[in-house]
C-alpha cells in the first residue's frame, strides 16, 4: 500500500486528471479490509488516492486532509477505521464532501464497536455507513455518487448490475441442472 494522501493545494490542471476519491484509513492495519474499496474503484476506472490518516494519532493531518480535499478535486471520501472509529465522522465534520464510513472489524467485539462509532452521527453531519467490513460497497457507492453527474460511469454501473443479475440466474439454473 502506498501512503499517497497529500494535503495542501495542487495546481488547477492537476485537479482535472487527479484523484476523484480519497480512500483513507486510521491505520495501515485496516488495509486488508479497505483494499476491497480500492479494487472496486479500479474496476470502474476511478482515479483515487490512498493514505493513512489517523483521527487520534495525527489529528492535525486529519483536519488538513479533510479541509483540503474538495479544493484538490476530490469528490468523495471513503474513510475506514476500527474500534473507537472516529475518523469518518471527524472528516465529515471538516469537509462538505460526501463521506462513506467503513467499520473495520478488529479482534474484539466483531466490529460492532466500529459500526456504532461510525453510524451514530449527530443530525447535520452525515456519514454514509456501510456494513462491518463492507469496503467493496463503499467503493461501489462512491462510483454511484460520481455516476450521478457522469452518464458513462452510470451506464457502467448499470452493466455491473446486469452482471450481478446474470450471475444469480446462472447459479439458479445450475442448482436445477
Ligand atoms: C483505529 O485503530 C484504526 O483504524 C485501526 O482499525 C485501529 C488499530 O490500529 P493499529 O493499532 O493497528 O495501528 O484507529
Amino acid at each position: 500500500m502506498t501512503d499517497s494522501a497529500q494535503t495542501g493545494d495542487v495546481a488547477q490542471d492537476e485537479q482535472v486528471s487527479g484523484p476523484r476519491v480519497g480512500l483513507i484509513m486510521g491505520s495501515d492495519s485496516d488495509w486488508p479490509t479497505m483494499e476491497a474499496a480500492a479494487d472496486a474503484l479500479v474496476e470502474f476506472g476511478i482515479p483515487f488516492e490512498v493514505g493513512v490518516v489517523s483521527a487520534h494519532r495525527t489529528p492535525v493531518r486529519m483536519l488538513d486532509y479533510a479541509k483540503g480535499a474538495a479544493a484538490r478535486g476530490i469528490s468523495v471520501i471513503i474513510a475506514g477505521a476500527g474500534g473507537a472509529a472516529h475518523l469518518p465522522g471527524m472528516v465529515a465534520a471538516a469537509t462538505p464532501l460526501p463521506v462513506i464510513g467503513v467499520p473495520v472489524p478488529l479482534k474484539h467485539l466483531d466490529g460492532m464497536d466500529s459500526l456504532l462509532s461510525i453510524v451514530q452521527m449527530p443530525a447535520g453531519v452525515p456519514v454514509a455507513t456501510v456494513s462491518i467490513g463492507g469496503a467493496r460497497n463503499a467503493g461501489l457507492l462512491a462510483v454511484r455518487i460520481l455516476g450521478a453527474t457522469d452518464r458513462a460511469l452510470s451506464q457502467k454501473m448499470e452493466e455491473y448490475q446486469l452482471s450481478l443479475q446474470e450471475m444469480v440466474l446462472e447459479k439458479d439454473a445450475a442448482l436445477r441442472d
